[in-house]
């Protein structure tokens, strides 16, 4: 069986029972509803959280928010501050490999179900961007801060300036500059930037991503994760979608708001993140060169999740169950 019908599969079944959960039949078959198997049935259920790579911690954080009531972008908030705090994660919030010249700058945004929208680019010395991403959205006239002046905004709303630069992702870093060869990097550790969506028991959808960039980028220079419809996009009557690889690629196509609009027309999260790679293979003559993955879900709760090459993963908690579920991928060389 292919892996993508695997995991088609996979996802329909276990479904049957859900316990303190909404569930939504939306069956799409053309067999009559007298005939049809159960497990033929595609019950999806609310509520859910996805994210990008083996983030077990960080899911189960939101879905314990979930579970207590509160809203999805709080879940949301909560679910990526525990990665953003997680000094072993080289890619997100403390512990971030740095830029080339050392410094550890950080990219997030969040996304609520009104589609309001908050970002900061190019932070330093704050652990949590997901959080003063918040605040800019939620305080201030403004979506993006950047910089110098983001940070000065994190720290007059009473966040703690501190060292992000680990002794471990100094010592990468200095290793790294014997060569200084640069090369995207595939498939960090399976744990890479985290892009992450929930629908909360009402029904509403938010996202958020946060990254600290591709190791050893170039000074200044800015992602797709913080910026709307590449990194992430969230429309609460679609759904929404988020990305991680090589942001030049998913910036250039606006991937996450194409999914987004592709669900619009019909197509499922699945079919969605499948044609948004395939917007991405025809425009790149590179792609052995760079992962991009994106994952999404519809305003049922349906999910899918697609990648260049292998080794992408996503995991959801979903009927109380918190899984880690491998991508399928479009070139079968990788
Ligand atoms: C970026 N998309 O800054 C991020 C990095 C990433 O997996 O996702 N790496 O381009």
């Amino acid at each position: 069986m292919k892996r993508r019908k695997f995991i088609q599969s996979a996802s329909l079944s276990g479904l049957g029972v859900v316990a303190g959960s909404a569930v939504i039949s939306c069956a799409e078959s053309s067999t009559s509803s007298e005939n049809k198997p159960e497990k033929m049935v595609n019950k999806v259920s609310l509520p859910v959280v996805v994210a990008t790579w083996n983030v077990n911690n960080a899911t189960a954080k939101a879905w314990e928010q979930l579970q207590q009531g509160k809203s999805s972008l709080d879940a949301i908030e909560a679910g990526c501050m525990v990665e953003e705090a997680n000094a072993e994660g080289q890619s997100v919030g403390i512990g971030g490999l740095p830029d080339r010249d050392g410094n550890v700058t950080l990219d997030a945004c969040i996304m609520n179900k009104n589609g309001d929208y908050g970002a900061v680019v190019y932070l330093q010395n704050i652990k949590h961007p997901i959080s003063v991403a918040r605040r800019v959205m939620e305080d201030t006239p403004h979506v993006i801060l950047a910089g110098k002046g983001a940070e000065k905004f994190a720290i007059e709303s009473g966040f703690k300036p501190e060292d992000l630069l680990t002794e471990k992702s100094r010592a990468d870093w200095e290793k790294w500059k014997e060569k200084s060869e640069y090369k995207p990097i595939i498939n960090i550790e399976n744990h890479d930037t985290i892009g992450m969506l929930a629908i909360d028991s009402k029904g509403d959808i938010a996202g958020g991503c946060t990254t600290s960039g591709l190791a050893y980028k170039m000074a200044g220079r800015v992602g797709d994760s913080p910026i709307i419809g590449s990194g992430l996009f969230i429309d609460n009557e679609v759904g929404g979608a988020t990305a991680t690889g090589l942001g030049e690629a998913v910036l250039k196509t606006v991937g996450s708001f194409l999914i987004v609009e592709l669900m619009r027309q019909g197509k499922s999260p699945q079919e969605a993140c499948e044609e948004a790679i395939g917007r991405i293979v025809a425009k790149n003559k590179n792609i052995e060169d760079f992962q991009v993955g994106f994952i999404a879900v519809n305003k049922k709760g349906e999910t899918g999740a697609y990648a260049i090459h292998n080794g992408f993963w996503q995991t959801r908690y979903q009927d109380n169950k918190n899984e880690n579920i491998p991508s399928d991928f479009y070139n079968k060389k990788s």
